[in-house]
């Protein structure tokens, strides 16, 4: 019994030294120590031990097993030990390598022009209010003086989501929410997205923005309103700016009036950026038509105002020189680095 163990003993010692990797040591365990293994198969054969030669013998076979066992969690140990080395090796990392350049984003030229004009106005004690893109009929087109019947109305083509409720055409609902509430004076612009059901070209967009500006106060004239915008065109094109107002027409302002600014290119003589007139059409305005004020309760005996819209891809284009609006919307990489 005893030979017999030895000669198991050694001949486990010799499969594991040439033993390559832990699938084969695992077949030595179960093949050696397994259920049906050959030192389980000498266990077995205990019975035909003399009884009192069984705890010796007994001994003598839990010492080879613990032995093999020993041998066996060695070698396994050792074979992880070269894996894990040669995984980390074949996951080496080249830190000499250079990183891919983050691109940093900036902002849109749209968000430049608005940022320009807020610090303007906030410049003058306006406040900057936001209202909702999704508007009532009412706020949108009744409020501002363009009843149900209006042409006004058909020019705007607007979007409906239903027979009450529309994508606003301009932002100036936001400012009848405002006189609504009934604090006066009000000093007021409001940026956003409008919605027209225009087809795209170089100068056209289904939405686009507009900043629209409301003042109400006792005793606002048109010089006020002159005064303002020629300042507001002074900072944002130059000291130099002049300013130009014609008649025009809006059903929510009277007298209303279009601005030019001389053009800040060639400072008014004529070039092919003003394609040759010296001035350049930038907003609309005028004196807010008292039924608006009536309408919001605000009795046009007591107060008047002035009010004016800019549409903001207009200025943008032209600050920064862009001919075609659809780049605005693009979101070329290539296009937007540049400003
Ligand atoms: C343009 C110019 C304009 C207004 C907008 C306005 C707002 C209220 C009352 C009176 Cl709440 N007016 N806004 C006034 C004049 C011109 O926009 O070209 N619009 C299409």
């Amino acid at each position: 019994m005893e030979n017999k163990l030895k000669s198991i003993r050694d001949k486990v010692l010799e499969q594991i030294n040439s033993a390559d990797n832990a699938d084969k040591l695992n077949d030595i365990r179960v093949a050696i120590l397994g259920k049906k293994g050959e030192l389980t198969e000498v266990l077995k054969s205990m019975r035909d031990v003399a009884p009192e030669d069984r705890p010796k013998v007994g001994q003598l076979v839990n010492d080879t097993r613990a032995e093999i066992e020993a041998i066996l969690d060695e070698a396994k140990t050792k074979f992880e030990a070269a894996a894990r080395e040669a995984k980390l090796k074949a996951e080496v990392l080249d830190v000499t390598l250079p990183a891919d350049k983050n691109r940093i984003g900036h902002r849109h030229p749209n968000t430049i022009a608005l940022e320009e004009i807020e610090r303007v106005f906030i410049g003058m004690g306006y406040e900057v209010v936001e209202g909702p893109e999704v508007e009532k009929d009412y706020y949108n087109f009744e409020a501002l003086n363009i009843p149900a019947d209006h042409p006004a109305k058909d020019e705007q083509d607007t979007f409906y989501v239903n027979g009450d409720i529309l994508l606003r055409t301009q932002t100036s609902g936001a400012q009848v929410h405002e006189m609504e509430k009934g604090k006066l004076p009000i000093r007021m612009i409001s940026p956003g997205r409008v919605f027209r059901a225009d087809e795209v070209d170089a100068t056209h967009s289904p939405s686009f923005h507009q900043v629209e500006g409301l003042v109400v106060d006792k005793n606002i004239t048109f010089a006020d309103l002159k005064g303002t915008l020629a300042e507001f065109a002074k900072e944002m094109f130059g000291e130099n700016t002049k300013v130009k107002f014609r008649p025009h027409h809006f059903p929510f302002t009277e007298p209303s009036a279009e601005m030019d600014v001389s053009c800040f290119k060639c400072g008014g003589k004529g070039c092919r950026f003003c394609k040759g007139e010296g001035w350049i059409e930038i907003l609309g305005c005028g004196m807010v038509h008292p039924h608006v004020l009536e309408m919001c309760h605000i009795d046009p005996e007591e107060y008047t105002g002035f009010a004016f819209g800019v549409g903001l891809e207009r200025i943008a284009l032209l600050k920064y020189e862009i001919d075609d609006m659809r780049l605005l919307y693009e979101n070329d990489y290539r296009f937007l680095k540049q400003f």
